[in-house]
């Protein structure tokens, strides 16, 4: 059976640096999960190393689950991504959905030559509802737009269902790195927005915690 691997060694927790900067500016660390969710053979794992890595992988369906870590940053924001890449085949279903728990962000990925895979989109939305809340940030993209002579789900589809789910969506394609950085920066920017609220002050912040000030700050 295949084993889980266990979570990266990263605290959820993150300070600023001793001493901090000198200009009086406070800099702030985040962790944040995503997840990389759709069918098979959409182009989840060839995305997130096109992402991370900057080239695309030896060629194999993922088996269980994988995740990879990436630091983006926004204005003065540091975000770690732990970017968790799911398998699309039906086999490891339940596993991968086991993941969408506790994510504060998901790619949700279809591939423009395949209608099953956007048909089944719908199906990954409710998992993601299931299971990771109505507060997640989603970014729909439909992959391989480098496969025009192929296209059967026009982009004009695909930005309706996203506006349906009020959702952002880009075309992209691994292949010839096109709006990959942009899907993974978008994502990032409305997490970040999101829990804006919670930062404030504080550099110290866990995305998965509600409040952030604890007894011991109280005068
Ligand atoms: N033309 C083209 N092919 C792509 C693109 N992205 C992925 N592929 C191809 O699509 C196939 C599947 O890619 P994967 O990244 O393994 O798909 P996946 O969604 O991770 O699949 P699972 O791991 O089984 O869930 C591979 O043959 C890739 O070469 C793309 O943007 N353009
Ligand atoms: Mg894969």
């Amino acid at each position: 059976m295949q084993k889980r691997p266990s979570w990266p060694q990263v605290s959820p927790l993150r300070r600023a640096p001793a001493g901090g900067p000198t200009d009086g500016s406070r800099k702030r660390f985040l962790l944040a999960k995503v997840v990389m969710a759709g069918d098979t053979c959409v182009g989840k794992t060839c995305i997130l190393s096109r992402y991370t890595e900057k080239s695309l992988p030896s060629l194999i369906s993922t088996i269980g689950i994988d995740f990879k870590v990436k630091t983006v940053t926004i204005d003065d924001t540091t975000m770690k991504l732990q970017i968790w890449d799911t398998a699309g085949q039906e086999r490891f279903h339940t596993l991968s959905v086991s993941y969408f728990r506790g994510a504060q962000g998901f790619v949700l990925v279809y591939d423009i030559t395949n209608p099953d895979s956007f048909k089944n989109i719908s199906t990954w939305m409710k998992d993601i509802r299931q299971k990771a809340g109505d507060e997640v940030e989603i970014i729909l993209l439909g992959n391989k737009c480098d496969k025009e002579h192929k296209r059967v789900i026009q982009k004009e589809k695909g930005e309706r269902l996203a506006w349906e789910y009020g959702i952002p969506f880009l075309e992209t394609s691994a292949k010839e790195n096109i709006n990959i950085d942009n899907a993974f920066v978008m994502l990032a920017k409305s997490i970040l927005t999101k829990k804006y609220s919670l930062i404030s002050e504080h550099d110290v912040v866990n995305l998965n915690e509600k409040k952030t000030r604890t007894d011991c700050c109280k005068l």
